[in-house]
């Protein structure tokens, strides 16, 4: 999980602990059972059986209003209960029927079975478009059937921030079978829909077997702000500078009233309700993941193919180094995982474990590939409006300085290594440096004249904190 520090040579780590009596590597198992306990909980949703948050009152909007904005269409179709026709879900992209004629080829007819139906459309956002870009974000569609006093058919979308259905309209506007063009009004942060792997779910649904319906055309609509994904957006980027106050907290009820400028959360156990509690109070939230191990725990753990998994590390089976040669398989992984600090609201990253190099991973990694993964790291990270963090991996600052926004270390003071960090300094950017040993005095006399921003904290991450200043 956390933290763990930075070494030079496999050896140096065990001739410092030799030294120091220092044990293993990582803090913390408290924090990785609370955030596993919390994957568990959160991967308990049942998709079927989750209450629709809220109701927005179907709307008529005119075609010309949604014009110019870009347009996606169902990729997948799930039937849950009920049937639809045999027609290619593409007729579907193509509005092409009115009034009370029908093409039989154009559209898609939707019977419900004994009781109800329930379908799942899938739309796919394109690449070029960032979570956090996705703005006005509307359904569009041709619907004949049913008036909603016969039948009610109904439209939900999938917030896969919060884990339920949020509920977007339904047939009210809708004349009795004959076609009529449904437009509802934008949801709401659209970028809470979108899933790690740039799906969004819609579900088609009727209560009844009253009758059927027919949908001509189903489209997501929405206009997409600011850069496309393969412009930096660099004016957007939070670039901390020494000074800034903070807390890093992995373990136990996070106290967002703390008052700190910033918060390092753990990406995955942190809800949204967090960062947007933070934001309330004008502090910033850093996310963090590792980057250069696997954990067992994690949601996403199914995505690492085996070839990618070196030897385990300090002992624990649950967390193995990643190959980080292998970038087209750890590429879309955690840029995902970027995605989903996007839409939680993070403004930066905290990637952990980014030298595998140098910790005999099982894999023979070169520096040049090291610094090969970490410069994208960074230049994804940036893509998507995230500020991003340099995690210990002190001999390769010198080579990345200039595109990480920040530094944070572990018991730097432990191992005589502070002075690795200058250059961030040097450069009007914060040093969040942790130290799990020594007294207050100790400590922060040492770092006095650092310019480092150095926390006094447990090694299970809780919220024990003294700072230096
Ligand atoms: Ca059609």
């Amino acid at each position: 999980m956390p933290t763990r520090r930075d070494v030079q040579t496999a050896e140096l780590v065990q001739l410092s602990n030799a030294l120091s009596g220092r044990v293993g590597n990582s803090p913390i198992h408290t924090a990785r059972w609370l955030v596993y306990l919390a994957g568990v909980l959160c991967a308990c949703g049942n998709l079927e059986s989750e209450p629709v948050a809220e109701v927005f009152e179907s709307v008529t909007v005119s075609a010309e209003a949604v014009a110019q904005q870009s347009r996606i269409y169902p990729s997948k179709l799930t039937m849950e209960r009920g049937k639809v026709s045999a027609q290619p879900l593409t007729v579907l992209a193509t509005q092409d029927q009115s009034g009370t004629v029908d093409t039989w080829k154009n559209y898609l007819e939707f019977s419900p079975g004994t009781t109800d139906l329930q379908a799942t459309f899938t739309f796919l956002v394109p690449d070029s478009v960032t979570a956090a870009q996705l703005q006005n974000l509307t359904l569009i569609s041709n619907y004949k059937g049913p008036k909603r006093s016969t039948q009610s058919w109904s439209f939900q979308i999938y917030d896969v921030t919060q884990s339920r259905w949020v509920a977007i309209g339904d047939n009210q506007s809708a004349a009795e079978w004959s076609w009529s063009t449904l437009a509802f009004a934008p949801v709401a942060a659209a970028q809470n829909f979108i899933s790690p792997t740039r799906e969004i779910t819609l579900r088609f649904s009727t209560k009844t077997a009253v009758d059927s319906c027919d949908l001509d055309y189903l489209a997501l609509s929405y206009t997409s702000s600011g850069a496309s994904s393969s412009s930096p957006v660099p004016s957007a980027i939070w670039t901390p500078p020494p000074g800034t106050s903070w807390q890093i907290q992995f373990a136990g009820t996070i106290d967002t009233s703390l008052n700190v400028q910033a918060f390092d959360l753990d990406l995955f156990g942190t809800t949204k309700e967090t960062i947007n509690s933070i934001h309330a109070r004008g502090s910033k939230v850093i996310c963090y993941f590792s980057g250069g191990s696997s954990e067992s725990y994690r949601p996403d753990f199914s995505s690492f193919p085996k070839s990618v998994l070196g030897t385990t590390l300090g002992g624990y089976a649950d967390e193995r180094w990643l190959d980080v040669r292998q970038l087209a398989i750890l590429g879309p992984i955690m840029t995902a995982r970027m995605d989903q600090a996007v839409q939680k609201g993070c403004d930066a990253v905290d990637v952990d474990n980014m030298d595998v190099y140098t910790n005999d991973p099982g894999f023979p990694i070169t520096y040049a590939q090291q610094l090969t993964y970490n410069k994208f790291i960074a230049a994804e990270a940036h893509k998507r409006g995230l500020a991003v963090g340099l995690k210990n991996d002190l001999l390769q600052i010198k080579d990345l300085v200039e595109v990480y926004d920040f530094a944070i270390n572990e018991s730097c003071l432990s191992y005589s290594e502070c002075y690795y960090m200058q250059p961030f300094i040097d450069r009007k950017k914060a040093v969040f440096a942790i130290s799990y040993t020594g007294s207050q005095s100790s400590v922060c006399s040492k770092v006095s004249g650092l310019n480092f921003d150095m926390l006094l904290k447990n090694e299970s991450l809780d919220a024990y904190r003294v700072s230096c200043r």
